[in-house]
């Protein structure tokens, strides 16, 4: 008997990026979903004969998996323009801090705004990352420093995935920057953080992981330490914004406390890159934040290629440094200023940006079992997703089997 499934895409060429490198092409190739899961996915000459509800003829088309946004700062009121605008005449990121501005700006409008007002502000950034092919994106808090703020902002992430058929992934950082009310005295915002936040977000289940900023402007590295165990006390895995402007050996650290991922990296030296070989930490770089930021230091791209170490790349999208919501300008950011090849770049924003989640085992490659996240895309080849700029050939997007 035919085997049933809900929707069979035929005639597709498939980068299923499944496998440790590569693509994973498939030419003449067909894709089965049921319930939202992958059934199959191959040549169409090996495949069995499906009874299928909806079969549609991809005419050629390429489909990769749904794209992956593994680090986001997505949800804050306002933005920062007013800021850029200083910045362009000559202001420097950290003097525009320094006189009220900066992380603190954007955490004064965003404690004033409610949950409501969060997640309306944010759908328009979210809604540009789905045009685009995204079907995983991940949000941090980071924002609201306070409790209750912090609480706020990852409810409101969570109802992000209720407004928008996508995969949200909530990343408590409530060790982003020390607020006003704490200055001069950072351990004990830390202690806030470990004995109340990281409890509390844990029990209503908000966060699927906890982040940090380990940085001479953000927390020293036993202060993330502090955060780190609260957060495996709590049950939660750990990820670090490390090496961004300095390094604090921020990414051996999160080695160490076996992070899914530790981000930036520009700054990163050869003991962080072996650390997180080791560990199998995933290294995402953020080249709209080095773009914008006009930094010139690169992350350490050969020796993270020749340690194994998988690569993702992330928006960064937060109204301070990196104003951005497009994976496709980041996969071009990642080949031009990053020198990564095409297969790098897409494995990035795929089974890499999967891995970085902790979501591989359920999306980022087309493989039976996992859920049928799809981007079919208007192109002749591959490197059009990474080569052009300003231009989305998205065809159609496909999450959880629909
Ligand atoms: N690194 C960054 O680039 C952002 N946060 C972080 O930890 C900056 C966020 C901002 O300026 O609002
Ligand atoms: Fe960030």
């Amino acid at each position: 008997m035919a085997p049933r499934c809900d929707t069979l895409w035929r005639n597709a060429r498939i980068a299923t990026m499944a496998g440790p490198s590569g693509l994973g092409i498939v030419d003449g190739g067909v894709i089965a979903a049921r319930d939202g899961v992958i059934l199959h996915a191959g040549p169409e000459a090996e495949a069995p004969a499906f009874d299928a509800a909806t079969s549609i003829d991809c005419e050629g088309r390429w489909i990769t998996p749904g794209l992956i946004d593994c680090h986001t700062h997505l949800v804050h009121a306002g933005n920062r323009a007013h800021e850029f605008e200083r910045r362009l005449q000559g202001a420097s990121y950290e003097e525009i801090a320094r006189a009220g501005g900066g992380i603190v700006s954007t955490m004064k409008a965003t404690r004033a705004a409610n949950e409501d007002d969060l997640v309306a502000s944010a759908l328009p950034r979210l809604d540009a990352l789905i045009a685009e092919g995204a079907t995983t994106v991940e949000v941090k808090s980071g924002y609201g420093l306070t409790t209750a703020d912090e609480i706020k902002m990852l409810g409101a992430a969570r109802r992000l995935e209720e407004k928008r058929r996508v995969r949200i992934s909530t990343t408590l950082l409530g060790a982003h920057a020390l607020p006003p009310e704490y200055t001069g005295d950072a351990e004990r915002y830390i202690d806030l953080v470990c004995r109340e936040m990281i409890p509390a977000v844990a029990e209503a289940g908000l966060a699927d992981a906890v982040d940090a900023f380990c940085e001479g402007i953000g927390f020293t590295a036993a202060q993330t330490q502090r955060v780190f165990d609260a957060a495996k006390a709590a049950g939660l895995p750990v990820k670090l914004h490390a090496e961004q402007l300095s390094n604090l050996n921020g990414a051996a650290l999160a080695a160490r406390a076996g992070a899914l991922s530790a981000d930036h990296l520009e700054y990163l030296n050869a003991a962080g890159v072996a650390a997180m070989a080791e560990a199998g930490t995933v290294a995402t770089l953020l080249p709209g934040a080095y773009y914008f930021m006009r930094e010139t230091q690169l992350p350490p791209i050969a020796e993270l290629r020749a340690a194994g170490v998988p690569i993702a790349l992330a928006t960064d999208c937060n109204p301070g440094t990196s104003p951005l919501t497009s994976l496709l300008l980041v996969m071009n950011m990642g080949a031009t200023l990053f020198r990564l090849t095409v297969d790098e770049c897409l494995a990035a924003v795929t089974r890499n940006a999967a891995r970085a989640l902790g979501l591989l085992g359920q999306t980022g490659t087309i493989e039976a079992g996992k859920s049928c996240d799809l981007a079919v895309w208007d192109i002749e080849r591959p490197a059009e997703l990474v080569y052009r700029i300003g231009f989305n050939p998205l065809h159609a997007r496909i999450w959880k089997g629909l």
